[in-house]
């Protein structure tokens, strides 16, 4: 007999019909009412593949529950605690993802830096002949400040130490193993760099940690470049901060409410949007996929997946 699964949210096709060729699986989507789908039947699934989303309420409805398989690193959208109460382990896909999203960051600080978006702007509308492109700012030797010196923070810095950038973070507890210099004041941090990168988790522990102060220390010449969550960033005091110009630039992969965002943004030239897609690759995608499978998988084998998200 197969182990019941089911899937919240759609997943990667392929990832869909590995689920279904090992799995009993059902997609809560195709139900025209979950709601009494999950109340009838609830209780026969023993496993959970999920978008990343699972709250205390979906949790419950699942009453014999003993995995939860989650695509992505970042578990914010996951009621750990409920998942915990019941023995539940959480499975996530760190790892496979790091260089993607730090080739990202990378390529965000020189968008936003040296206006490389604004630029191509600026000569499709057809303004060269008329005069050149306004001189930008440079990345190379500039100092970086890390915000989140995790997996993905540590293949951010690699890629930095190539441009000759001077790094310090900020982490609650400084990391053993680095030479950079760990800034226990964020406030600090963003006084001291050019370039504030934002890599923490999501969730209530880090909301709006990027606020008016930090925006305020990090100035008219410092550029935020967040890849972290939405959530991080307290984004009316971003936009505040750079209509009245108080901030140089920014560049932002997430935002608090996705996909909408705010109109006032959109409309700013130094400002680099793109829509979430730090780990949108081919490759990385379905090394996340496998790992939603494998973590699945491992359970069922073992009682263990292979990577455990903790709060
Ligand atoms: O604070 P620590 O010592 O636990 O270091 C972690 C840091 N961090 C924080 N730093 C400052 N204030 C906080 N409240 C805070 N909470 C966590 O963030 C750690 O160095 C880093 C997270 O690293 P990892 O757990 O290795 O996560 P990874 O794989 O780098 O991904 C980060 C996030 C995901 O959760 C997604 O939301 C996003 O990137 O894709």
């Amino acid at each position: 007999m197969k182990h019941k699964v089911l899937q919240f949210g759609r997943l990667t096709p392929s990832l869909e019909q590995q689920l279904g060729a090992a799995f009993d699986c059902r997609r809560l989507a195709d139900e025209v009412d979950p709601k009494a789908f999950l109340a009838a039947h609830g209780r026969e699934f023993t496993g959970l593949a999920t978008m990343g989303f699972a709250d205390a309420a979906l949790i419950e409805s699942l009453p014999s529950l003993r995995v939860i398989s989650s695509f992505g690193v970042g578990v914010d959208q996951i009621d750990l605690q409920a998942a915990a109460r019941r023995g539940i382990p959480v499975g996530n896909t760190p790892d496979v993802l790091n260089d993607c999203v730090a080739d990202l960051t990378i390529g965000l600080m020189i968008d936003v830096a040296r206006g490389v978006g604004a630029a191509e702007r600026y000569l499709r509308a057809g303004s060269w002949p008329r005069a050149p492109f306004p001189l930008q700012r440079r990345i190379s030797g500039k100092r970086l400040g890390i915000v989140g010196l995790g997996r993905i923070g540590h293949a951010v810095a690699r890629r930095a130490i190539a441009f000759d950038m001077d790094i310090r973070y900020h982490n609650r507890r400084p990391v053993s193993d680095t030479s950079m210099a760990h800034e226990p004041s964020l406030v600090e941090l963003a006084r001291w760099c050019d370039f504030l990168v934002v890599i923490v988790p999501g969730g209530a522990a880090t909301r709006h940690l990027i606020d008016e102060a930090v925006l305020h220390a990090l100035g008219p010449e410092g550029f935020l470049v967040n890849v972290a969550r939405g959530s991080v960033v307290d984004e009316a005091a971003l936009v505040r901060a750079l209509r009245e110009q108080r901030l140089g630039g920014a560049a932002l992969d997430v935002f608090e409410r996705e996909p909408q965002v705010p109109a006032e943004l959109i409309a700013m030239d130094n400002v680099v949007l793109v829509p979430h897609i730090g780990s949108a690759t081919v490759e990385t995608r379905a090394a996340m996929a496998q790992r939603v499978f494998d973590n699945l998988s491992a359970f069922y084998e073992t009682g263990k997946v292979i990577s455990q998200a903790t709060a």
